[in-house]
């Protein structure tokens, strides 16, 4: 292997680049071997130490160094990557957004292929490797807004596309320069679990990272996929979307996370309903060559028996691992028992002046958990008496839908209060889920033509206190409610004040309109 020959592009040396100007250099450095340039932005006339530095720019390093700098501070971040923003638009979140819209969007145009504006999609099949390219290209424009954002707009130092190395608990070394600061806040995010079974790193063996960056061949017509949880579901649905063949192989069961039982049931009814085949309580014992390294098959073991299913295409998503084994090995901070760093409310992890953030330390691994961490981080830093835990926050994921959830199902409410009242669409009757509500934008066509496929959505209340405890919605454009929603349930939302609310009919959630049908009543009755 030949040494990788740095070079220093001071980019306070020139002037500003604009975010046109930083795509094509971010491309080179990403995609060229050679370009092996490192990106210095570095104030050395201020005579300020540095109040952090950031090991990782994700969302976790960008939003505590922003914050720590809004609050006065002095900070630095040190990516190994050529640009700022992290795993989220790179090879986690942004491609599954346009995944899942492919997803929906594909699920529209083959419940309707022929009829209407819709092509006649019968028996074919549409390319996922066009989709991965198409992100592939697309994924430096966000890469160039980062960049230009967080120097020109949030008058952040940051040092990108070399991989820092901690020496102690106040310094790290980066591309041979040597940085000192008051605090290290680490914030080196997390990597897929690997698949662990005979034939795991054979080519066509595809995880939502090495996706992005390898896959070099269009799929043949049946896929598999490892895991139960979102990746695995979003990935897949999206998979089943372009018309393959697609089965989920589950250790346990699928998407355990949805707690509310008749929610969960219309989103797998509903993926069943694609021809999606879900194979639970079965695990994957190899993945076979062809002879030539690339897969052609999988063993799989299930309840009732093995089976030998022929693929080229494997995909996994079975969770991640934390990148926190230099911060153990160098600065011995403690670990929890799945090599998440251990932090208190203050984001503060066992070694003085060191804090960890982000997916570093555990679940939830969602954007507002990065960000948020390290917002608290800075303001803990910067002399704040803060606090942040994180046991309750709303969710979602996709599968064909989006899946939008907060509090409890109805299962755990009945159990915690007694008497809970349900509201939900479509309502109980004997046309189960037969009928054309819910219905709003993007679901009318399915409301109209397949009133089964048009949602889902349930509020639950605590019935004597008549305060809402959950809320699940699956369809489309709701999980944007979700978010402002949640604020509201965290400080005592009742069915009384939703019925004060004001819709803007028709709404993705008919909670508003649907609580103000019985908030009259004293005794509250489900509806
Ligand atoms: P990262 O963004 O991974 O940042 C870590 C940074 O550390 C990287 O930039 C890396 O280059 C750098 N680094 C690591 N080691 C070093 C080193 N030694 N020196 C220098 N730099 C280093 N969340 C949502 O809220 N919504 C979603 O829709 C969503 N979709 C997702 C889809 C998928 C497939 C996955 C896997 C995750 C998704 N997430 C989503 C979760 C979200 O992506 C993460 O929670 C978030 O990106 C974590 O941010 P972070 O800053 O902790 O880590
Ligand atoms: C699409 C987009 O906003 C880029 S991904 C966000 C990265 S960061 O702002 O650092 O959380």
């Amino acid at each position: 292997m030949t040494a990788r020959t740095l070079t220093t592009w001071d980019i306070r040396k020139q002037d500003p680049l604009s975010i046109h100007d930083w795509g094509p250099e971010i491309d080179s450095m990403l995609e060229d071997p050679d370009d092996q340039r490192v990106v210095f932005n570095v104030d050395e006339t201020d005579p300020r130490p540095f109040d952090a530095i950031f090991l990782g720019g994700g969302a976790a390093g960008r939003f505590g160094s922003a914050y720590m700098r809004a609050l006065g501070g002095r900070q630095l971040i040190i990516d190994r990557w050529p640009f700022l923003g992290g795993s989220c638009p790179h090879n986690a979140c942004v491609p599954h957004h346009l995944f899942s819209e492919a997803a929906a969007e594909l699920m529209l145009a083959r419940t309707f292929s022929g009829q209407y504006w819709f092509p006649d999609l019968e028996g074919k099949i549409t390319s996922i490797k066009e989709m991965v390219d198409l992100f592939r290209a697309g994924r430096i424009a966000p890469h160039a807004i980062m960049n230009f954002q967080s120097k020109e707009q949030l008058d952040l130092e940051y040092i990108l596309n070399a991989p820092g190395r901690i020496i102690d608990s106040h310094t790290v070394e980066v591309a041979g320069r040597v940085f000192h600061a008051n605090n290290l806040i680490l914030a080196t995010g997390a990597r897929p679990r690997p698949l662990d079974c005979p034939g795991a790193d054979l080519h066509g063996v595809y995880t939502y990272e090495s996706l992005v960056e390898d896959l070099d061949y269009e799929p043949g017509d049946t896929v598999v996929v490892i895991g139960g949880g979102k990746t695995a579901v979003e990935y897949g649905c999206f998979f089943q979307a372009t018309g393959r063949r697609t089965i989920f192989v589950v250790r346990s069961q699928l998407l355990k996370l949805l707690e509310d039982g008749e929610t969960r049931d219309y989103v797998i009814t509903m993926m069943k309903e694609q021809g999606t085949e879900i194979w639970e309580d079965s695990l994957l014992t190899e993945v076979h060559n062809d002879g030539s390294g690339k897969v052609k098959g999988v063993t799989v073991s299930t309840p009732n028996g093995t089976e030998y299913v022929e693929t080229d295409f494997v995909f996994h998503g079975l969770g991640e691992i934390p990148n926190s084994e230099m911060a153990a090995d160098a600065l011995g901070v403690k670990l929890n028992d799945d090599g998440t760093i251990v932090v208190n409310p203050q984001m503060q992890t066992s070694v003085p002046n060191v804090y960890a953030i982000g997916d570093l330390i555990g679940t939830p691994m969602e954007m507002f958990k990065a960000r948020k961490s390290g917002m608290y981080a800075s303001r803990h830093i910067m002399g704040e008496d803060i606090h942040y835990e994180f046991n309750e926050f709303p969710d979602f994921l996709h599968t064909h839908y989006e899946v939008s959830w907060f509090g409890i199902g109805e299962e755990e409410a009945r159990e915690r209060y007694g008497e809970v009242t349900i509201i939900k669409m479509p309502p109980d009757s004997e046309d189960g889920w037969e009928v054309a509500l819910p219905a709003t934008d993007r679901m009318m066509l399915y409301a109209f033509a397949k009133p089964r496929m048009s949602g889902f959505q349930k509020l639950i209340i605590a019935s004597e206190s008549r305060r809402v405890v959950g809320a699940h919605h699956v369809g489309a454009g709701a999980r944007d409610a979700f978010q402002y929603l949640f604020q509201l349930y965290r400080k005592g939302l009742t069915i009384d004040q939703l019925a004060e609310m004001d819709e803007l009919f028709l709404n993705p959630t008919h909670f508003i309109q649907l609580s103000r049908l019985r908030a009259g009543n004293q005794n509250l009755r489900d509806l």
